[in-house]
């Protein structure tokens, strides 16, 4: 590919305004279906109430921690949107929303947070990858899965997803030019929220936008209106095609903003100015999804309304199964960590058992 047709457009790919009002066409993509779009949007009302209710469950003391993507809902909706059943997603911890619309039962998408060993789903049967924590490793796992599947013939996509601040970490370098250089069947989509837990963008990257660092391995990149589902959609879509069909990797970075503070561990107005959560508020993803679909005809009030009734029942659901208490042993712990143990490790083992049998929690040490 010649450079020009590497390089990202110079201003994120926009189809719809911030008042819902549909701009120019961009160039070069294709606005998705109506019916894509509308399912789009029943996807994204249910995944914030769903964002909302697990922020609450926090708050009383069912979930340890939870990562809001609350205004990040057109990014997450649209890369579960944009794959095929067959195709692989590689999430961050943040990405719980598109697990959900993935349709995997929220509260295995939940069981990590909630401070369980495991992940709470089953990797292979719903072709997602655990939720990853350490920076940017999903994203040399995504390559590699890719890769086995072009090696396995078949054309399935990889799509991984990361953020802004992780785009400094040597994995995610390694894994472009891995995927470049082998042509893998692998888009990375970069969630630029604006932050890296209190790291403003401008004090991670000097890039004129983090789209641009694809092109320096090889690879097609573009840059996207992160609020506009219409417009991620219909890149996603694209990109997805892309390396479906040969042409190798394709990164996406999509501008959006975390409404909510890094987890509920954080205090985002520590570091960031109030005005700036406002400005956000008003480019809002669902508000304008929804002004778009209303003025083009596509959606009436009694559907928002069964949107909206649709996802409370899904957060009851939630709610209950969180509220469950799950049986829990502590000696768990020292499971699944080494397949033969180490000393320390069987000492510390015996020494937690005898404390839970000097408090009569009976748990018995083989
Ligand atoms: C390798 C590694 N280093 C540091 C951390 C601690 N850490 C957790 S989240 C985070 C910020 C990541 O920011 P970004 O990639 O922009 O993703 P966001 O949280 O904004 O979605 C950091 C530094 C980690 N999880 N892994
Ligand atoms: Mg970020």
């Amino acid at each position: 590919m010649t450079v020009d047709e590497l390089l990202p457009s110079k201003v994120p790919v926009r189809f719809v305004a911030e008042d819902g009002i549909p701009g120019t066409p961009p160039a070069g993509y294709q606005r998705p279906a109506d019916e894509r779009l509308v399912a789009a949007y029943r996807q994204m009302v249910l995944g914030r109430r769903f964002d909302a209710q697990a922020t609450a469950l926090t708050k009383q003391g069912r979930l340890a921690v939870y990562p809001s993507s609350r205004g990040q809902e057109a990014c997450q909706i649209a890369a579960v949107l944009a794959l095929r059943p067959d195709d692989w997603l590689f999430p961050t911890y943040r990405d719980s929303v598109a697990l959900v619309c993935r349709g995997i039962d929220p509260a295995g998408v939940l069981t990590l947070l909630r401070g369980d060993w495991h992940c709470g789903y089953d990797p292979v049967t719903t072709r997602v990858a655990p939720q990853c924590t350490p920076l940017a490793t999903q994203t040399v796992h995504a390559v590699g899965m890719a890769e086995a599947m072009r090696r396995n013939g078949t054309d399935s996509v990889v799509l991984a997803l990361i953020g802004d601040g992780a785009t400094s970490e040597g994995d995610f370098h390694e894994a472009l030019n891995f995927a470049a250089v082998l042509r893998s069947p692998v888009v990375f989509l970069i969630q630029n929220n604006g932050y890296a837990i209190s790291v403003p963008l401008d004090r991670q990257s000097a890039a004129p936008a983090l789209a641009y660092k694809g092109i320096g391995y090889g690879i097609r990149s573009e840059q996207v209106d992160g609020n506009d589902l219409v417009a991620v959609l219909s890149v996603l879509s694209a990109a997805v095609e892309h390396a479906r069909s040969g042409r190798g990797p394709f990164l996406v970075e999509a501008h959006t903003y975390r409404m909510e503070a890094h987890t509920n561990a954080d205090d985002a107005t520590r570091y960031r100015p109030e005005g700036e959560v406002d400005r956000w508020a008003a480019a809002d993803p669902v508000t304008r999804l929804q002004t778009y679909l209303t003025g083009a005809g596509l959606l009436d009030q009694d559907q928002i309304e069964a949107a909206r009734t649709e996802a409370e029942t899904f957060a009851e659901g939630v709610r209950a199964a969180l509220n469950a208490d799950v049986p829990v042993d502590p000696m768990d712990l020292f499971d699944h960590v080494f397949a033969e143990p180490t000393t320390q490790l069987r000492e510390q083992r015996e020494q937690l058992a005898a404390e839970l049998r000097a408090e009569g929690a009976g748990h018995d040490v083989d």
